[in-house]
């Protein structure tokens, strides 16, 4: 029952069927949408990771694919992305925990030029569900805000996302410019283009591929 609901919210989410009353996909007209499906698999139970990682990231995963392959296009990944959201927004209360002393802070966001934020809001959720205390800068931030932020909170460590090729030259000159006054901070890097390699050579401290990695370095890797 519940495996047919995963596959089911899957769908809605490569289709962009955000909720029942959307009236986009018209196929699916009347139809639960995902914001309805998570709903109903968190009552029966269903853990908030499993509906994370066997419906709502296959489902992106698959929209990539096709948007790679030219059978889907801009406003198909936007109708995504906003079905994505509906269901995130359920989790983020069941994958928060609010009733423990913060292990530290995490400052997060994505790099300027990039609007992508789906990755780093899940990294920013699963974090502060593992007892962080989160600050999210939000998408498209400069070196300059990442920077501010770390002025207000030395003792932070930062996470930063890209997901366009094109916008990782940006995650270089943020590391530069924290570094350059704050030569300890713990800073790691994620995204789709984003490797442990250029990790590296950017002088990051560490690179994770999905929101688990991320809580391990950030536990593994002292925060001062
Ligand atoms: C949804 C989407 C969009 C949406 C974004 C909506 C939103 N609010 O985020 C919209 C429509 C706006 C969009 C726009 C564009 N997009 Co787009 N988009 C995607 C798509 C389909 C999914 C991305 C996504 O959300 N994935 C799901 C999440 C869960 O995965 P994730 O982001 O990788 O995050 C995971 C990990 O990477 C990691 N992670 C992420 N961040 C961090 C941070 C840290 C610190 C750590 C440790 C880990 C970590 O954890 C996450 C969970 O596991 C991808 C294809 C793909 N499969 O990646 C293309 C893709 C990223 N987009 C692409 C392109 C080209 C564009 C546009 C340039 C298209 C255009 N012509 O306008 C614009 C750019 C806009 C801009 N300036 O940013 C290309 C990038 C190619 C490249 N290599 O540079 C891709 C790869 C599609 C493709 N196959 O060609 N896009």
């Amino acid at each position: 029952m519940s495996e047919d609901k995963l596959k089911q919210l899957r769908i809605c989410i490569e289709r962009g069927k955000g909720t029942q009353a959307a009236p986009y996909p018209p196929d699916m007209k009347d139809q639960p949408g995902a914001r309805e499906l998570t709903e109903q698999l968190l009552a029966e139970g269903v853990a908030a990771e499993k509906i994370l990682n066997e419906a709502l990231i296959p489902g992106m995963r698959e929209v990539g694919r096709k948007f790679q392959n030219n059978e889907a296009f801009v406003p198909d990944m936007l109708i995504s992305a906003d079905a994505m959201k509906k269901a995130m927004a359920l989790l983020k209360t069941e994958l928060a925990n609010s009733n423990v002393e913060p292990k530290g802070t995490f400052i997060v966001g994505t790099v300027q030029g990039d609007m992508h934020d789906i990755g780093k809001n899940l990294v920013a959720m699963m974090v502060e569900g593992a007892g962080w205390e989160v600050i999210d800068l939000g998408v498209d931030v400069s070196a300059d805000k990442f920077l501010n932020a770390v002025e207000q909170h030395p003792k932070a460590a930062v996470g930063m996302s890209a997901l366009l090729t094109t916008t990782m030259g940006a995650m270089k000159t943020t590391v530069e410019k924290i570094r350059a006054k704050f030569p300890n901070t713990t800073i790691i890097i994620g995204g789709a283009p984003v490797t442990d390699s250029f990790a590296k050579e950017i002088k990051a401290s560490g690179y994770a591929p999905d929101p688990q990695g991320a809580i391990e370095l950030l536990e593994g890797i002292a925060v001062a």
